[in-house]
């Protein structure tokens, strides 16, 4: 049995997304971040970073958005979420990593830049930067990752669930999708299947 620690409309609707796409039997566990849930000590024992989500499986524990989304891959094979071969397989690391390493920390300069500087003003400076730099990333993914119809071509794979969070970033940046033609089309494509449609009601959106 699976559990995923999540907090609505947070990052960890990519994995969310991906376990229902691949018919995974799990359970959830909501973590309100708004409410500081995160800093409990029930919830530090699954994951000492206080971030969600957090994959709790029957080996243990595991987070970061690019390892949850290889591991609900990789075990469920049937569903075929992972390029066949090494370099197609290379490529999806690496969109993955550029959501999460690159585009999801732009991101979090808007509410969480006392984690880079504790003066207030920097804070806002930073803030400042936000709309820019989300709109440079989403350039990339418009002119260079994003292959459609899906992210990496023709078929759906682990990496499209990541995707879908990035009109999310875009919209609370100020960033608006119809300068991104292509992933607005990717957008309103996840907005057909039923996995999607369902996960977002559960979080509300
Ligand atoms: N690199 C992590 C980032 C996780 C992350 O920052 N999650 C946010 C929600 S999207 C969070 O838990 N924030 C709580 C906080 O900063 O206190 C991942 O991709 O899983």
């Amino acid at each position: 049995m699976l559990t995923l620690y999540y907090s609505k409309a947070s990052s960890a609707l990519a994995p969310h997304i991906l376990l229902q796409e691949v018919g995974a039997t799990y359970a959830v566990h909501e973590v309100p971040i708004d409410k500081g849930a995160q800093h409990d000590t029930a919830f530090l024992k699954v994951n000492p970073k206080a971030r969600v989500p957090a994959l709790m499986t029957p080996e243990g524990v595991i987070t970061e958005n690019p390892a949850i989304l290889g591991y609900i891959a990789a075990t469920h094979p049937h569903a075929n979420m992972l390029p066949d071969t090494p370099f197609e397989r290379a490529r999806a690391d690496e969109l993955n990593a550029y959501l999460c390493a690159t585009m999801h920390v732009a991101y979090a300069h808007l509410l969480r830049g006392a984690r880079w500087v504790d003066d207030e003003a920097a804070q806002n400076a930073m803030k400042n930067k936000v709309a820019s730099n989300i709109a440079d990333c989403a350039t990339m993914i418009e002119t260079h990752y994003l292959k459609g119809p899906w992210a990496l071509g023709e078929h759906y794979t682990m990496c499209d669930a990541y995707l879908m969070m990035v009109p999310l970033w875009m919209k609370k940046a100020g960033v608006d999708l119809v300068n991104y033609p292509r992933i607005a089309t990717h957008h309103r494509a996840m907005l057909d299947r039923p996995a999607t449609l369902s996960v977002m009601a559960v979080h509300g959106l």
